[in-house]
């Protein structure tokens, strides 16, 4: 999730000092996506020995802290590799020992950095444990080292070169990652591989390559027999071990093979300089010559050469990838290919969403397994009720939910704002669950009313996208919701996400109940869909900017009506246009309509109708009625082909058409049309979209 740079030189001398500066300098342009903690791994003094630094904060501290070791900075390395992170912790809080590089043993026989989840990590953890391996950190990454080590000495009559081994260690392995091994048995050489996170490869020779393409080397045909494993404890590994399925993989000579593209005229090695990072925008300093690994590439840096390998060979997939040349300026790396940070979170929701529910549900199976909740989930089963508390974004998450999770745990739900919590100094019991949502985990509001619920004796759980925030660490149990980091200060991507592991919340409270069971798969069915569902929502931006730029971006106010689970999103959409487009917005119930708002509605006053399908729908239909009896003129977001009002005289309505879902996931997708009219409500009129008037990010004052 979040940064890794690794920097590998072959031929070409540099001193420590010279490498330590590129890879706080690759970290550096890494900053811009978040971050808690970061750290580093260098060669050692010694043939086998390995410098670990990692610190808690800003690269600076990191920085601070390897100027303070008074290492030897003028030592020349002729060929070296070097691995470096920034964390955004998804298990266990920023702290110097959470921190990457991960070892596997105190003499840092292999090093690691990683990003994303290892899904698996407790069955390789209790495995490794079992074989001696002591763990020292609570990260989920830490299973890898160890686990490349323990294979490591399984195998290692058998002489693997280091992709081979990487190989056996990858099958093992279930979640996501973009991830770099560095070992003393490989001195030199580094493992870059990645499956649903992004990592690339820049190259730098003096001379020209001689292919702008590197072969993807697979395995005979044995190899697959190796791959075919299933999760630890299932023996895979030890029987792949022990059978000696590996043998027909030694007979092969791929390591000896050479790349065409690194192939010099007159077979004399090539100096080469090597650049893996998880964006590009920590290697176009150095060069413009990149390679994208694709998921499940083994890339294997050695000898001045990029190696690129695969577990299995599958049909219709390239067998080569391009060394692509690089022309956009860094600005415009950091924000990929969007504007405004805002604009990238909205976009990034389909991974965001897909993040959340990552090795917690079980789509063929149908079940929900919620690490961080699964010791209280009797307690809160047996509660009286449960209270929500947010503030803002969050707590509009709560409200979309509050039915779902009422409906399936039948336990009473109340949904408070912080503020008016504490303000009203509500009764809160012992046998009550509250339930804290917070983007940030550090909202004062929050907060204040966590403590408070905590003197009472209440359980607290924490709903929160930042690991080791105060709000994680002072409830009893919770959920990360494991979205990445939000720049922008509209949250966008949180609130999907917080939505989603709410949903999981009230799906693993009533896994015990029979009676809910077609409604739960029907549920699980659904968020099985959802991810591409968003993909096909983003659709609509052109034609929201056109919307806007026609009919809205000149308006000084709009309503969104909406009710049942669609209540929440009018609101949230509100919120969302009030906070960057600074421009008059109001989420009303629609049937509070005729007790007072109506009064507004004239042909002017632009109006947004949330008119998807649902129980509710017939009472929206009435409502889009007499808005437009009293000439206004609504936009609707429905479902696609299922209009409110498809009489001929109302064909100037306009609509924005999104997929149908289960209604209490609708919310999800409906939400989305509403990011993108308030993100070019506020382009269109040149504001700052990242970072609007008088709002900050994290709200650490009551
Ligand atoms: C919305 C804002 C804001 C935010 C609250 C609560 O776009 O980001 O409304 O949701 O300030 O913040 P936390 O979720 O971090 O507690
Ligand atoms: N899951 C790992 C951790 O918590 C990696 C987090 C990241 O992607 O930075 O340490």
């Amino acid at each position: 999730m979040c940064g890794i740079f690794g920097y590998v030189n072959y031929l070409v001398e540099k001193n420590r000092g010279e490498i330590l500066s590129t890879l706080l300098e690759g970290l550096k342009r890494l900053e811009y996506r978040g971050y808690d903690s970061s750290g580093l791994a260098i060669d050692g003094d010694k043939p086998n020995e390995v410098f670990i630094e990692k610190a808690v904060g800003k690269v600076k501290e990191l920085e601070k802290l390897v100027n303070s070791q008074n290492l030897d900075t003028s030592k020349v390395f002729e060929s070296h590799s070097a691995i470096a992170h920034t964390r955004w912790a998804t298990h266990g809080a920023p702290s110097p020992l959470n921190a990457h590089p991960h070892r596997s043993d105190p003499t840092h026989e292999f090093v690691i950095v990683h990003n994303g989840i290892v899904t698996n990590f407790r069955e390789l953890k209790a495995l490794l444990m079992s074989k001696g391996f002591v763990f020292e950190t609570e990260t989920d990454t830490e299973c890898i080292a160890k686990l490349c080590k323990y294979v490591y000495e399984l195998n290692k009559h058998r002489n693997l070169d280091f992709s081979q081994l990487a190989k056996l260690v990858l099958v093992e392995l279930q979640g996501a990652y973009g991830l770099l091994i560095k070992s003393v048995h490989y001195p030199g050489e580094v493992i870059a591989t990645r499956k649903g996170s992004p990592l690339l490869i820049g190259v730098k020779t003096d001379k020209k390559l001689k292919m702008d393409f590197v072969d993807v080397e697979f395995p005979d045909i044995t190899v697959e027999a190796v791959s075919t494993t299933d999760t630890l404890p299932n023996p895979s590994l030890l029987q792949v071990a022990n059978n000696g399925l590996l043998n027909p993989l030694m007979g092969s000579d791929l390591r000896h093979s050479q790349s065409r593209a690194f192939m010099s005229e007159d077979g004399v090695p090539m100096p080469a300089e090597f650049f893996i990072a998880s964006d590009a925008s920590s290697v176009v300093e150095h060069t413009k010559k990149v390679l994208f690994l694709e998921d499940d590439d083994i890339a294997h840096i050695y000898d001045g050469e990029l190696h690129i390998h695969r577990v299995r060979r599958q049909d219709g997939q390239s067998t080569t990838r391009s060394i692509q040349t690089l022309e956009m300026e860094l600005n415009e790396i950091m924000k990929g290919n969007y504007d405004h940070f805002m604009q990238k979170e909205i976009f990034e929701q389909p991974e965001s969403v897909i993040n959340t529910m990552r090795g917690r549900i079980d789509f063929d199976t149908k079940t929900v397994t919620l690490g961080g909740l699964s010791a209280y989930i009797q307690t809160i089963r047996r509660s009286r009720r449960i209270i929500m508390v947010a503030c803002g974004t969050s707590y509009h998450s709560c409200l979309a939910t509050r039915t779902i999770i009422e409906e399936l745990t039948e336990i009473p739900i109340v949904v408070e704002l912080a503020s008016d919590f504490l303000d009203r100094r509500s009764p809160v019991f012992r046998d009550d669950t509250c339930v804290f949502v917070s983007q940030s985990g550090e909202t004062a509001d929050s907060m204040l009313a966590l403590q408070y619920c905590n003197e009472r004796g209440a359980l607290t759980v924490g709903i929160v996208n930042t690991v080791g925030s105060s709000i994680s660490r002072q409830t009893h149990c919770g959920v990360h919701i494991n979205a990445g980091p939000e720049i922008g200060v509209a949250s966008t991507k949180a609130y999907t996400s917080q939505y989603i592991a709410l949903v999981m919340m009230a799906l693993a409270l009533s896994d015990d109940s029979i009676s809910k069971t077609a409604r739960r798969h029907e549920i699980i069915d659904g968020l099985a869909k959802i991810s591409s569902q968003i993909k096909t929502v983003l659709q609509l931006d052109d034609k929201i900017k056109q919307m806007v730029t026609s009919e809205l971006v000149s308006q000084k106010s709009l309503l969104l009506l909406g009710r049942g689970y669609q209540f929440a999103t009018a609101l949230e959409g509100a919120l969302k246009i009030k906070e960057i487009s600074y421009m008059h917005s109001e989420g009303v119930l629609a049937g509070e309509l005729k007790h007072g708002v109506l009064a507004l509605v004239d042909e002017d006053l632009p109006i947004i109708v949330l008119a998807t399908k649902d129980s509710l729908f017939p009472k929206v239909v009435s409502s889009v009625e007499q808005v437009i009896a009293r000439k206004g003129n609504p936009i609707l977001i429905c479902n696609e082909g299922e209009h409110p009002v498809s009489r001929p005289a109302d064909k100037s309505l306009r609509t924005l058409e999104v997929p149908a879902t289960v209604d209490c996931l609708q919310g999800v997708l409906n939400v989305i049309p509403l990011q993108l009219m308030s993100y070019w409500l506020a382009v269109l009129n040149g504001h700052n979209v990242d970072y609007p008037r008088n709002l900050a990010k994290s709200v650490t004052v009551e």
